[in-house]
């Protein structure tokens, strides 16, 4: 059905050269987002990113994490943030708490900044899940959230870029006099 699509396709650019990315690690659950971490910093470096264009801050749990990432955002110093944490389901509510909070202020820091946050907080029912997707069967979800970042940094400069987007139905040509 889009085979025929005839109006403006946008698509970034997957390079990480000369962008500028922030990491904001839990250290909650660090035996997993140690893993996630490296996943994401093979990520950027694979796509070209700069070591001296990595920052990376630790925080102590993934309730720290929004804060911390809407800071690195405001600095105009990133072009976008990766939120690495780890929040695994025990016996009690915590895990609902911390879980939402974390996923719904990830989502306000990069809706109030304009600066892409990704969410790479795994939230996960037991520890063997989380191992999974940490470097095992489900991959590393960290290398996917570097792969995202540098994808969503490029969208954001494009889309912020003069012309980046066309305005929509062409106005409609005036009679010459
Ligand atoms: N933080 C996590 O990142 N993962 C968890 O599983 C977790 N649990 O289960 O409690 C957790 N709690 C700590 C929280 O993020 C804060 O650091 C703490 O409450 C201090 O504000």
């Amino acid at each position: 059905m889009t085979n025929n699509f005839q109006g403006e396709r946008i698509r970034a650019e997957t390079g990480a050269a000369g962008l500028r990315f922030a990491l904001v690690v839990g250290r909650f659950n660090s035996f997993i987002t140690d893993r996630l971490l490296a996943g994401a910093l093979d990520a950027l470096e694979s796509a070209g990113a700069e070591k001296d264009d990595i920052t990376v801050v630790h925080v102590p749990g993934s309730f720290e994490i929004p804060l911390t990432a809407k800071k690195l955002a405001e600095t105009g110093r990133v072009d976008a943030v990766i939120a690495i944490g780890c929040v695994l389901r025990g016996e009690t509510a915590h895990f609902d708490y911390v879980a939402g909070e974390v996923a719904r202020g990830v989502q306000l820091a990069q809706l109030d900044t304009g600066i892409p946050v990704i969410f790479c907080v795994l939230t996960c029912d037991t520890l063997e899940q989380a191992i999974d997707r940490a470097g095992l069967k489900g991959g590393n979800k960290g290398y996917d959230a570097g792969l995202a970042a540098a994808e969503m940094a490029n969208l954001a400069k494009k889309l912020r870029s003069a012309g980046g987007v066309r305005s929509g139905k062409a106005a409609p040509r005036r009679k010459r006099r």
